[in-house]
């Protein structure tokens, strides 16, 4: 079975971490319709969405994505880069032990779920704001006895690995070549008009897509990819896209 795990929309949210974006007014209950619409698209993906505990006061607690690294054989408990978001990982641990063996990153390292991206038993790891040398070098320690491969990589002007680059296939990166180089994947390039579009959440059944990015989607359906797309605007406003708002795994 393939497990989605989320967490709703906080109230909070209008105090969210920002990096790269310019503050603007959340609509906490517009974020919430678009973030429901978000979770039946991940069922329409075949998913079965589980919710983690609300967390009303801790504004950046929908993207759960940056508290966890999971593959099949282990969760990484991460330690989020930003310190307003590290008690966000206690809820999740808890959720994931019921799956995974645990695995912490542990003080000084910090790393964020949103600095790796996993391509088979390759995972590339961004150096970021989030995430330094020791979040990496933890997190290699902990993959490499099952099997993982880290390559640490370099990113400019973002603020994740993944709002650069994620992977649309098993072999095709989409990837916003201003912010990283990538090299020794077959690529589709954002279109230059929608820097944001290199954030695309892989699942079995085809990609999920904000709707902002219709040039981008158009380049990758030319390439035979399926795109399902949602109004992720709201969240946007947080600096969050569609790879931020669930953990994904594969459970018996
Ligand atoms: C933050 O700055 O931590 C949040 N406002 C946005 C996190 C987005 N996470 C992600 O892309 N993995």
């Amino acid at each position: 079975m393939l497990l989605a795990l989320t967490r709703s929309v906080p109230p909070a949210i209008v105090d969210c971490e920002l990096t790269h974006l310019a503050r603007e007014p959340i609509d906490v209950a517009r974020a919430t319709t678009q973030h429901k619409a978000y979770e039946k698209a991940l069922a329409s993906l075949g998913y079965k969405v589980r919710h983690l505990p609300d967390e009303p006061d801790l504004p950046d607690s929908v993207f759960v994505e940056d508290t966890a690294v999971v593959v099949d054989e282990l969760a990484v408990i991460t330690r989020p880069g930003a310190s307003s978001r590290r008690a966000e990982t206690f809820s999740v641990a808890q959720a994931l032990s019921a799956y995974r063996k645990l695995a912490f990153v542990e003080d000084p390292a910090t790393l964020d779920g949103g600095d790796v991206l996993c391509i088979g038993k390759g995972l590339f790891a961004g150096r970021s704001e989030r995430t330094n040398d020791d979040g990496i070098a933890q997190l290699r320690a902990h993959l490499a006895p099952h099997g993982y491969s880290v390559d640490a990589m370099s990113m400019r002007d973002c603020l994740h690995l993944k709002t650069a680059v994620t992977a649309v296939s098993d072999s095709i990166v989409l990837v916003n070549p201003a912010w990283i180089d990538f090299p020794g994947f077959d690529r589709i390039e954002v279109d230059p008009s929608e820097p944001f579009a290199a954030n695309a959440l892989l699942t079995p059944k085809g990609v999920l897509m904000p709707s902002a990015f219709p040039r981008t989607i158009a380049r990758v359906r030319k390439r035979g990819i399926k795109v399902k797309t949602v109004d992720a605007s709201e969240l946007a406003k947080a600096e969050g896209g569609v790879t931020c708002c669930s953990l994904l795994l594969r459970v018996q």
